[in-house]
């Protein structure tokens, strides 16, 4: 055996972008430890990051393509398989359209620039209007609001938690995802830090890991954020709370906002949200008392039917409070690879209902239709209906609305392919799957979430081992089934894609982003010298720390006017949807609905095969309840119960929690490893079932087209 080498590099998991420091003998890991000189994690890890090792080792991780045969999974090189997935796709374009072939992208995506950059170049030379991502069952609302407000989808700021003396988490539940739209690993530490200093409080339909850290809780009706929202403005409007600050020179609107509020007084919403109009009152006084006060609103907020209006409020609150912009407020990082520049570069930035889903007319936000509509576009007649799938590192039949359906729909296409490493549920209905390198066989730079983190690093990390002989990373699959297709191609560009897809392949996704890096804001500031590259990064293997967050508005706004919209149109025009649900009833305590939750050892649907995150006796996928809301049903604790929906059921152990708000019931998401084609040995084991078989495509956030994923109603027996 070789003598021990330390490899620096950065965990992949999740948003925190944690430091790592491998231990290894040149072929195996022999420990995973947290690197205490990274600027940004100082030392953290969570338990996760040890599941690199077991997921580099995974005996089901595909080492080869595999095609579906007569007999089961065929091996097949990688050459053959890009060919065979090119005449596949050029075969369905050429007959049916561009739009036949669609694609979706998953979340890894975003965490291996590798991928990102791939998934780019292929999605160009595709020329589809169907394009889905998980974005749309996540924060396509904060992008919405982000590009509205201040001019581009991905200008979405975050809290500064290193100097907040007031965190108000709505929605979201740091203690256990390590943060979201906001990079900032050992959330634990910090919120004892801001507690040292201040105030912490959660918001949240279930009394969360988070708010069991936090100095209060207030238990929320799911889908009810908005209301919540304008209720807190109209008490800061109403009280005059709302004071003269430098933000008015940026930002216009504010009477459109306070008109806006006026109809929602406390007391006209506190039954449908659930929290005492004298409690909304507190919040907002002591909210605008706070000298150094931020709200931060998360997924629970975005996926949901009024996430649009939801993730709007929470940044107009920010910016009346004084708190947009400022040190220990909400703030814009300003990061060494400007993901927002880079967009920019490639054309205009955003975009909303362009083309729409065919059946429910549901909107392009950003280039994408919503993963809801999926399934929809590929059964609906007509110029988009979708013939062929093509999905990267996505598993959208356990990660979107009615996943059953999808999964029926996928059976009737004529070609699927995945880009996977593993056999997911998705890829057990899929023709084709080609796997990219492990992930400690490429280089890592956190390409997309240096742009939420709470401070500005950065950091590289090389490749620990070297790839198997003929072995295929992510933008050497997706960039070489590009220049495939463009070869193939009859589209009018396909001469342009020939000649982008060649270059880009020449210059590579290394040297792709070591252009990034050079023409990078910081490209010409200390401390690195004059220029910042990748051989510079590579010699600092921890990463180099660029300092706190700097207000940067109104020079760093996109807007037209350069200005904040304090109120945008499309935004306005969504309040009455809002108006008729609340006089429909929909926030009515009576109804029993649903929401998700994530668990520490657990990445989406994607870590149930890592033995170590599977140890332990404790179920894991079962159905919280309210003892009030079980003892009405006549349920026990630990008895299997039926979930139902408009769009299904599934049987699951109850397991009561007086944590539960009452007339609210969650399931974690993530689960259901049944699928008959999956290959995934641990994570069959422990299969449990899947949420996504419960939430309903209909059930959707109209003006963004993003999933209501949370406040479906449900009835369990
Ligand atoms: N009900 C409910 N549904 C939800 C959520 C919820 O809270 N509740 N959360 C939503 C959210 S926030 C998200 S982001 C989505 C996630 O939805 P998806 O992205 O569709 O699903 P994942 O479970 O992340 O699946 C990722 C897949 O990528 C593969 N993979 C892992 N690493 C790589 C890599 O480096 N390259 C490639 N090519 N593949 C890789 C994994 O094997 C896995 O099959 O789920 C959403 N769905
Ligand atoms: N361990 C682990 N970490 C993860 C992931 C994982 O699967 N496992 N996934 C990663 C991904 S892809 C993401 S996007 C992030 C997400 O990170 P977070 O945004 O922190 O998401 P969640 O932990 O799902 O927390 C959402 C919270 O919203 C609450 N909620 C539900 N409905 C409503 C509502 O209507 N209103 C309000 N106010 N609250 C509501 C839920 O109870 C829950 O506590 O986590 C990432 N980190
Ligand atoms: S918090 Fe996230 S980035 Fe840090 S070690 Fe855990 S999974 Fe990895
Ligand atoms: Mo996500």
């Amino acid at each position: 055996m070789a003598a021990p080498q330390t490899h620096h590099r950065t965990c992949c998991l999740c948003e925190a972008l944690c430091g790592l420091r491998i231990e290894h003998d040149g072929e195996r890991v022999l420990s995973i430890r947290g690197d205490d000189d990274d600027p940004l994690s100082r030392g953290h890890i969570c338990p996760k990051a040890t599941a690199l090792q077991e997921l580099h080792e995974d005996p089901d991780r595909l080492r080869a393509p595999v095609r579906a045969g007569a007999e089961g999974w065929e091996e097949l090189g990688f050459s053959d398989a890009l060919d065979l997935a090119a005449d596949r796709i050029a075969a369905v374009q050429r007959e049916h359209g561009h739009d036949a072939v669609a694609m979706y992208l998953g979340n890894p995506v975003a965490h291996n620039y590798r991928a990102l950059l791939g998934a780019q170049v292929l999605g160009d030379t595709l020329h589809t209007r169907n394009r889905f991502s998980a974005s749309s069952v996540d924060q396509v609302p904060h992008m919405f609001a982000a590009w509205t407000m201040f001019g581009h989808p991905l200008l979405m700021p975050v809290p500064d938690l290193e100097r907040c003396t007031r965190f108000v988490v709505l929605g979201g539940n740091p203690a256990v995802s390590n943060g979201s739209i906001m990079t900032a690993p050992d959330m634990k530490r910090r919120i004892k830090e801001i507690r040292a200093r201040g105030t912490v409080i959660v918001i949240d339909p279930r009394r969360t890991e988070t708010a069991e850290l936090a100095d209060a809780w207030h238990a929320i009706r799911p889908g009810s954020d908005a209301l919540f929202l304008l209720a807190l403005l109209h008490v800061l409007f109403d009280e005059g709370l709302v004071h003269d600050a430098a933000w008015r020179s940026w930002s216009r609107n504010l009477d459109a906002l306070a008109r806006a509020a006026a109809s929602y007084p406390p007391s006209r919403v506190a039954e449908a949200v659930g929290i005492p109009a004298e409690t909304i009152q507190a919040l907002a006084r002591d909210h605008a008392a706070a000298d150094g006060a931020v709200l931060y609103g998360r997924l629970g907020v975005a996926t949901q039917r009024f996430g649009g209006l939801a993730s709007w409020l929470v940044y107009a609150v920010n910016v009346v409070t004084g708190s947009l912009d400022r040190p220990g407020g909400l703030m814009f990082p300003q990061p060494a690879v400007d993901l927002m520049k880079l967009t920019k570069l490639a054309g205009p930035s955003g975009s909303w209902g362009r083309w729409h889903t065919t059946k429910s007319r549901l909107p392009e936000f950003n280039g994408e239709l919503p993963a809801s509509a999926m399934a929809e576009q590929m059964r609906e007649p007509g110029k988009a209906k979708i013939r062929a799938l093509i999905v990267v590192g996505g598993n959208p039949v356990l990660s979107t609305p009615d996943g059953r359906g999808l999964a029926d729909a996928l059976d009737e296409l004529d070609f699927v392919l995945c880009v996977d490493p593993w056999i997911s549920a998705t890829g057990s209905h899929a023709d084709l799957v080609i796997p990219p390198t492990s992930h400690l066989e490429s280089d890592h730079f956190g390409i997309a979430f240096h742009s939420f983190a709470v401070r500005n690093t950065v950091k590289y990390a090389p490749a620990l081992f070297a790839p198997p002989d003929g072995a295929l990373d992510d933008w050497q699959i997706l960039s070489g089934l590009a220049s495939r297709l463009a070869r193939r191609s009859g589209h009018r560009k396909a001469r342009a894609d020939r000649l982008r897809t060649a270059g880009a392949r020449v210059v590579g996704a290394r040297g792709l982003l070591d252009l990034a890096l050079r023409g990078g804001r910081h490209g010409l500031r200390k401390p690195f010298g004059r220029r910042l590259s990748l051989k510079k990064l590579e010699a600092r293997p921890s990463g180099y720390d660029l300092g706190p967050l700097q207000p940067c508005l109104p020079g760093r706004l996109a807007s037209v006017d350069g200005r904040v919209d304090l109120a945008p149109q499309p935004l306005l025009g969504d309040l009455p949807r809002l108006e008729k649900a609340l006089a429909e009833g929909e926030f009515s305590a009576d109804r029993l609905v649903l929401i998700g939750r994530r668990q520490l050892r657990g990445c989406n649907s994607w870590l149930h095969n890592a033995p170590g995150m599977m140890a332990g006796r404790q179920r894991r996928c079962t159905v919280l309840m309210n003892p009030a809301d079980a003892a009405s049903r006549s349920l026990r604790d630990g008895q299997q119960v039926t979930i139902a929906s408009r769009v299904g059921s599934v049987a699951v152990p109850l397991e009561l929690d007086d944590g539960m708000m009452p007339g609210v019931v969650s399931l974690p998401h993530g689960w259901g490893h049944s699928e008959t084609n999956a290959v995934l040995g641990v994570a069959r084991k422990h299969r449990g079932v899947s949420i996504n078989d419960l939430t309903d495509p209909e059930h959707i956030d109209r003006l963004t087209g993003n999933a209501g994923l949370s406040g479906v109603p449900v009835e369990v027996s």
